[in-house]
């Protein structure tokens, strides 16, 4: 059988480190498709294979620290069929292990929360021998983005969806074959209405846990794309270096190089000449460790360095004199805590920001096409909600129609969800304004980024008596430090100044609301 050991090329230096094995045993590849990266001190080089062929054997693994001549890669370059049936030939240990036990299984989409949500990446292809909880797509939502994961293993014997098709629940995603060795067989999950809910199970539950594979195989400080992608990057003249990849296991995948390339034309000729932080190799002065930043982390990062670059913030400092407010509170805990619900500050502030947006439609409403605004008729507020995976914003709808303790309840149900990884995305989507509270930590004032595509965002820090002057004396009150950040192109410093008065005399005296 005609074989070619692919090996290491001159790499112009003494040994270099692979940083990606671009493919799997039994993938049918094509004469220059990548199989290989390797990257040195001085670079980074795709290897590609010289003919068509089948991988029969791959000798090296991530990490690996290769020298010119190194065997990487045995091709067989008799069997150049089709992919699939390539590729199925090598899974079948035997014909009567095969024949036995071998079943197709539906893998179908999981309760998304939403109508619809797009398929930015479609992991698994045709052929592809595939582990249980491996990505088969990743999917956004405006709000999130998600791994959907093949409750089986096995093999992709067809997909059904393709990049950039819209999804919802229940729809076909992928049939997987699978066999005696596949562990996911063991559990007997026959393909039907009923046990497509075990595979949504699954696929949740695995939404809700972090990219595994992400932690054993990311290779800290180097970049993880496809071939596609890598060969996009070098035709764009972009530097890998500067995206973050969202895709599954922290890849690049095309659409952060569309999204990097959309960001630098919004930004006009002074943006596009941002020049980069530089990378320093810090364990030159001591020991350090590296972590790869949490799914959910990558994503709010890139949207705070998209609004940031976009947006002209400014902050509006004001204090609120919540003391009989507070009086109030505390005087209700027990009735609230005889519904079940913790009764905060931020419920109150939630209900006076639902009106002060009643009175100032403007601070509920998002720029379009360049010089358009949109006025939502309805007052959504999205909450930021710390956790250890990250931030998240979930939102409480049609606040100013909702009681206090209704509030209050959504406020806890919904950080209870953030905190334990089980907010869907609708939980997170339809928000007009957004409220990041650190009053129970403490601060006098901070400068929160605004939660685009909203305009306004109010920073909460922590109450605390002050000396107030009546016109005779000195009184102390309770005072609540308001920051609020919003889109100069789109609010004014009157109207913001107006907004957080506003602000202060409902939560000063909550009837001023009825007025
Ligand atoms: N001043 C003084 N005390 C305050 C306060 C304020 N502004 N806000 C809340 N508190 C008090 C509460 O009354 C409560 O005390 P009691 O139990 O005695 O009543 C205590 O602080 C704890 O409140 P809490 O944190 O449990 O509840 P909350 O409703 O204030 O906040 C939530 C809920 C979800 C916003 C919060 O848990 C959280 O995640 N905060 C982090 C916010 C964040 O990360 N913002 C992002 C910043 S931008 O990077």
């Amino acid at each position: 059988m005609p074989e070619e050991i692919i090996k290491v090329p001159d790499i112009g230096g003494d040994s270099a480190t692979v940083i990606e094995v671009c493919v799997k045993l039994g993938d049918s590849i094509k004469k220059d498709e990548s199989i290989i990266v390797l990257e040195s001190d001085k670079a980074s080089m795709e290897v590609p294979a010289p003919k068509d062929g089948i991988i029969k054997e791959i000798l090296v693994k991530l990490e690996d620290s290769v020298s010119e001549g190194v065997p990487m890669v045995k091709l067989d370059l008799a069997a150049t069929e089709g992919k699939p049936e390539a590729k199925q030939a090598k899974q079948q240990p035997s014909a009567s292990t095969q024949t036995n036990t071998q079943s197709i299984q539906k893998v179908l989409t999981p309760d998304l929360g939403v109508d619809s949500a797009t398929i930015i990446e479609v992991c698994a292809q045709v052929g592809d021998e595939i582990q249980q909880d491996d990505s088969l797509i990743t999917i956004e939502s405006d709000k999130a983005s998600m791994d959907v994961p093949s409750p089986y293993a096995g093999i992709v014997k067809s997909m059904h969806v393709k990049q950039g098709d819209a999804i919802s629940t229940d729809m076909l995603i992928a049939e997987i074959s699978t066999t005696a060795s596949a562990p996911a067989t063991e559990t007997k999950q026959n393909v039907t209405a009923a046990t497509s809910d075990t595979a949504k199970t699954a696929a949740v539950s695995q939404t809700n846990k972090q990219p595994t594979v992400a932690t054993t195989t990311a290779n800290e400080g180097k970049y993880h794309a496809g071939p596609a992608v890598r060969k996009l990057a070098r035709e764009l003249d972009i530097s890998l270096s500067v995206l973050q990849g969202t895709g599954p296991n922290h890849r690049i995948v095309k659409e952060d190089l569309h999204g990097y390339i959309k960001n630098r034309m919004n930004q006009g000729g002074g943006g596009a000449g941002i020049p980069q932080i530089p990378q320093v190799d810090f364990s030159k002065w001591g020991e350090v460790t590296t972590e790869t930043q949490s799914r959910a982390q990558q994503i709010a990062s890139t949207n705070f360095q998209t609004a940031w670059l976009n947006i002209p913030h400014v902050t509006q400092f004001d204090q609120a004199d919540i003391t009989d407010l507070e009086n109030f509170r505390k005087g209700m805990k027990k009735q609230a805590e005889a519904k079940g619900v913790k009764l905060t500050p931020l419920a109150f502030i939630i209900k006076a920001c639902a009106h002060a947006i009643v009175a100032m439609p403007e601070f509920a409403s998002s720029l379009a096409d360049g010089n358009k605004q949109v006025f939502k008729k309805y007052i959504n507020i999205g909450v930021a909600v710390d956790t250890p995976f990250g931030l998240f914003v979930p939102v409480i709808k049609n606040a100013n129609n909702l009681g206090i303790f209704e509030i209050a309840k959504q406020c806890v149900e919904l950080a209870t969800k953030a905190k334990e990884k089980k907010l869907k995305p609708n939980d997170m989507q339809g928000g007009c304004f957004t409220i990041s509270s650190l009053g129970a930590i403490g601060g006098t004032a901070f400068t929160p980024i605004v939660n685009a595509p909203e305009v306004a965002i109010l920073g909460l820090s922590k109450s605390s008596m002050q000396p107030v002057w009546n016109g005779n004396e000195f009184i102390p009150r309770l005072m609540l430090p308001l920051s609020l950040s919003y889109d100069h192109r789109v609010i004014n410093g009157v109207q913001a100044a107006k907004f957080t008065a506003t602000l202060s005399n409902y939560l000063a005296d909550m009837r001023n609301i009825l007025l």
